[in-house]
C-alpha cells in the first residue's frame, strides 16, 4: 500500500478521480450474512478487477437492512475502521438497491460498488470480439441506467476515450441525469439492435447449420474450474482440429468469447464449445446481454459440468450449485449432463475417497496432467449414445453425399444396398434424425 497516498483529496462522490492512469484502488468489503462468510471469492473478483483489498466487515443478520445495507450501529462502527484500514472504496458482496448504496456512500463518505458492479468491470475488461463488448456494454448500461452514475470511473477501467462523453463519465445533476437516462436508453435499444444483427449474420447462421450436422459438448462450469484448460488438453490428447489454443488463466471470467473445437471421440467427431464460466449471484443483467453466448450451452446434446474438486466439499457443493442454478435459468436444466471433478493433480487420496462416496457420478479428472481425459471420453461416447434416436432410413443412390454424412453422425450403422437405394438402420443424435426425416421408412426416423 503506497502511504504516501493518504493525504490525497478524496474521491468525489462519484468516483471521479483526475490523476491521470488508473488508480490504485484500495477496498473494505462488507457483507451481510447470517453465519459465518469469508468473502474469499468477493476477494478474488477483485484481485481480478485490479483492486487492492484492505480490511472487511461481515455483519451477522437475517437480511441487509433495506434503506442502508448494514444496521445503523455497524455503520458507525465502520467509519473509523475504514480511516485505519486506509479504504478508499468500499465494495459490497450482494447486489445493492441503489437507494442502499447511495446512503452507504453518504453514511461512510467513500464510493460503494457492489458485486454486480465489479463482475460487470471484469467482464468489461476482458471482453474482446465485437460481440463480447457490446454484450457487456449493455449489461453496463442496464445496470447503470437504475443509478445514472458512473460505474465505470469507479473501477477505471475504460479509458475516458471509449466512452467519450457517454453514460456514466458525468457528474449528477438533475437534468444531465435525464439526458442521460434518455442517451442510455436510446443506446440500449441500439445495442440490442446491433447483437440482434450480428446474431442472425450470415457467418452465424452458417456456422449454426454446420454445428447442427455434429453432437454438441458444451463446458460450463463455475469461473475459473479449468475449462478452457480441459478444452486444451481434450484437443491435444484426443485429437482435433480448430485452431490454436485457448487462454487459460489464474484469474476470474477469463473466457467471455465461447470457442468451439472438433475433438474426436471413438472415430466420431464431436464439437466442443468452451464458454463464459458462472458465479455465484451472477447478475442477472449478463445473464441477459450474453443470452447468445449462453445459447451454446443451452443447444448443446451433453453438458459436461466442469467443477475445481481442489476446494473444500462445502465450496465446492455451493459452486456446483450454483452451476446448476445458472443452467436451469438459461434454459439448459433438461439437457443430459456429465460432473467432472477437475484438479485431481491437487488432491490426496483421502479426499479421493470422500469425492468418491460424495459424489459418486462425478469423473475426476485432472485437465492439467491429462488423468481421466480417458474416462471422459468414454463418459461423452457413453452419453450420446444414450440420446441417439433409433431410425430406418432409405437412402437413394443419387444422394450418396448424405449417405457420407450418415457414416459420420451415427452409431450401429447397417446398410442394405437394394434396388430402390440404400437401406441402413443406425442411431442418431435428435437433430440430425429430424433431418433425416425425409429418407424414413415406416414412419421410424
Ligand atoms: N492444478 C491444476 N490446475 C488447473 C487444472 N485445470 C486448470 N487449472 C488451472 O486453473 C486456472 C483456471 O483455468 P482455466 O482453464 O482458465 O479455467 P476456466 O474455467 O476456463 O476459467 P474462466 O474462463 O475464467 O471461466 C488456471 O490457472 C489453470 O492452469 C488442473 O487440472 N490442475
Ligand atoms: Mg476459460
Amino acid at each position: 500500500m503506497n502511504r504516501s497516498r493518504n493525504g490525497r483529496r478524496r474521491q468525489s462522490r462519484h468516483g471521479a478521480d483526475e490523476r491521470p492512469g488508473r488508480a490504485k484502488q484500495r477496498a473494505f468489503c462488507i457483507a451481510v450474512a447470517p453465519e459465518h462468510e469469508d468473502l474469499a471469492e468477493l476477494r478474488e473478483l477483485l484481485r481480478t478487477a485490479g483492486v487492492a483489498v484492505v480490511g472487511q466487515e461481515v455483519q451477522h443478520r437475517e437480511a441487509p437492512h433495506p434503506n442502508t445495507y448494514l444496521g445503523r450501529g455497524k455503520l458507525e462502527e465502520l467509519r473509523q475502521r475504514l480511516v485505519e484500514a486506509d479504504a478508499n472504496l468500499i465494495a459490497c458482496d450482494d447486489e445493492l438497491t441503489p437507494r442502499q448504496e447511495r446512503n452507504l456512500e453518504e453514511a461512510l463518505g467513500l464510493p460503494v460498488i457492489d458485486r454486480t458492479a465489479v463482475i460487470l468491470d471484469i467482464f468489461a475488461g476482458h471482453a474482446h470480439t465485437a460481440d463480447g463488448k457490446l454484450q457487456v456494454e449493455l449489461a453496463q448500461l442496464e445496470y447503470n441506467l437504475a443509478r445514472m452514475r458512473g460505474l465505470w470511473t469507479h473501477l477505471e477501467r475504460l479509458g475516458a476515450g471509449r466512452i467519450d462523453g457517454g453514460i456514466g463519465t458525468r457528474g449528477p445533476g438533475e437534468t444531465q441525469i435525464e439526458t442521460d437516462r434518455r442517451l442510455a436508453r436510446d443506446r440500449i435499444s441500439a445495442l440490442r439492435r446491433k447483437l440482434a444483427g450480428v446474431r442472425s449474420s450470415r457467418g452465424v447462421m452458417r456456422a449454426e447449420r454446420e454445428r447442427a450436422a455434429l453432437p454438441r459438448v458444451a463446458l460450463a462450469g463455475y469461473t475459473n474450474a479449468g475449462k478452457s484448460t480441459l478444452l486444451n488438453a481434450l484437443t491435444a490428447e484426443l485429437g482435433g482440429a480448430g485452431g490454436s489454443r485457448v487462454g487459460v488463466r489464474d484469474r476470474l471470467f477469463h473466457t467471455l468469447d465461447p470457442t468451439t473445437r472438433t475433438v474426436r471421440i471413438g472415430g466420431r467427431a464431436f464439437l466442443v464449445t468452451d464458454t463464459v464460466g458462472f458465479i455465484r449471484k451472477l447478475p442477472h443483467q449478463l445473464v441477459d446481454a450474453f443470452g447468445a453466448t449462453l445459447e451454446e450451452t443451452r443447444l448443446a446434446d451433453l453438458v459436461v459440468h466442469v467443477a475445481d474438486a481442489s476446494v473444500p466439499e462445502e465450496e465446492l457443493v455451493e459452486m456446483v450449485r450454483a452451476v446448476e442454478d445458472v443452467l436451469e435459468e438459461i434454459g439448459a436444466g433438461g439437457a443430459p449432463r456429465l460432473l467432472v471433478l477437475n484438479k485431481a493433480d491437487l488432491i490426496d487420496a483421502d479426499r479421493r475417497r470422500e469425492l468418491g462416496f460424495r459424489h459418486p457420478d462425478g469423473l475426476l479428472l485432472s485437465a492439467e496432467t491429462g488423468e481421466g481425459l480417458e474416462a471422459l471420453a468414454q463418459g461423452i461416447e457413453r452419453e450420446f449414445r444414450r440420446a441417439l434416436t433409433p431410425v430406418e432410413l432409405l437412402v437413394p443412390y443419387e444422394e450418396g453425399g448424405r449417405l457420407a454424412e450418415l457414416h459420420d453422425l451415427a452409431a450401429d450403422l447397417e446398410r442394405d444396398d437394394t434396388a430402390e437405394g440404400v437401406h441402413v438402420t443406425a442411431r442418431l443424435p435428435t437433430t440430425a434424425a429430424a433431418r433425416f426425416e425425409r429418407f424414413a421408412v415406416n414412419g421410424r426416423a
